[in-house]
């Protein structure tokens, strides 16, 4: 019998069909009302999960006394309840590695965009006021040899630190749980305080998941520490900012700038202030959203839920507490 799972987001033909040979699928792409309607009728009798973006929480999962995997097309699993799911055995795999270059690569488009003031002066072309040659009132502030300040040195860390130290000729300074040697080693990098880190770095990245320890670590404390010079970059979660601190550091220009791809709440606001800032380059969390990363990630997510829902141990289980042999 093909075990029922739950599909909340679209796959390529391919992998959906590679799902529908193995599994008994309902589809349900639109997390509206209506959408999460569908879902709680399909949960009493769903084995496996494959999406991302929706929280699963106890009061949801409850609904779900069958469930076997979940399987997250994220890195980040600040979305789920693991002690809740390890309490039950359902097993939680993430998509790790196949996004970390991709994810990377977004983390210096912001730090080009954000020192470079593409966005604002691309606009400035587009609304046709480039009426003269550019004057100091649009320059921005040089990338090559500044120091790369990255706070979270796991793999998205490392492959920021390499585009930085190969790429750009910057000074890597690095703060993260514990020192990391041969981080060190390969890109002579520096670890210090998260404070030092603060008051030291040029461009100051975000690259740590959320959990209870990194929610709200950048505060107005913290974002007191940046030069006025230095530039602010989030890649990880929004909530690891206290965003209305950082709306204050920007509009009271106590730091040059900010280049953000996560914020608290997503979608953003229309009203937020953030989209009133000329010195923030905002994008809507593009991190992995490439189609050959995708693609990728979304294929990683099939081969773990497929694997648990086999019985086998899923090559990125989050939770191993939770599977029995
Ligand atoms: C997207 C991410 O949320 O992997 C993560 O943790 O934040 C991003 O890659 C995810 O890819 C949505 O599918």
């Amino acid at each position: 019998m093909k075990k029922p799972i739950v599909l909340y987001k679209r796959l390529s033909p391919s992998l959906m069909a590679r799902l529908q040979a193995h599994t008994q699928v309902t589809l349900i792409e639109d997390l509206g009302d209506d959408g999460m309607a569908q879902l709680r009728a399909a949960l009493p009798e769903a084995r496996g999960l494959l999406g991302a973006s929706l929280k699963l929480d106890a009061a949801l999962l409850d609904l779900a006394p069958r469930l076997e995997a979940i399987a997250s097309v994220s890195v980040g699993v600040d979305n789920y309840d693991i002690d809740y799911l390890s309490r039950r055995r359902i097993l939680l795999s993430n998509t790790p590695d196949v996004l970390t270059e991709t994810t990377a690569d977004t983390g210096f488009a912001l730090i080009l965009a954000t020192a470079r003031r593409v966005v604002e002066l691309a606009n400035l072309v587009r609304d046709r006021q480039w009426t003269r040659n550019i004057g100091p009132l649009h320059f921005g502030s040089d990338v090559h040899g500044k120091k790369l300040g990255i706070i979270g040195m796991g793999r998205i860390g490392e492959a920021l630190a390499q585009r930085g130290h190969f790429g750009f000729g910057m000074p890597v300074l690095y703060h993260s749980q514990t020192p990391k040697p041969e981080v060190e080693r390969r890109f002579n990098a520096r670890y210090l305080g998260l404070r030092e880190l603060l008051q030291e770095a040029d461009f100051v990245c975000l690259t740590l998941p959320l959990t209870a320890q990194t929610q709200g670590l950048i505060g107005a404390g913290e974002l007191a520490l940046m030069r006025p010079d230095s530039i602010f970059i989030n890649i990880s979660r929004g909530k690891v900012v206290d965003e209305q601190a950082l709306i204050e550091a920007l509009h009271n220009h106590r730091i040059r700038g900010a280049g953000l791809d996560v914020f608290e709440h997503e979608p953003l606001a229309m009203d937020s202030p953030l989209l009133s800032l000329a010195n923030v380059v905002a994008t809507p969390h593009i991190g992995s959203a490439t189609h050959e990363t995708r693609e990728a990630m979304a294929r990683c997510a099939v081969d773990n839920l497929l694997a648990a829902l086999a019985g086998e141990r899923p090559s990125n289980l989050v939770n191993p507490q939770a599977y029995q042999h």
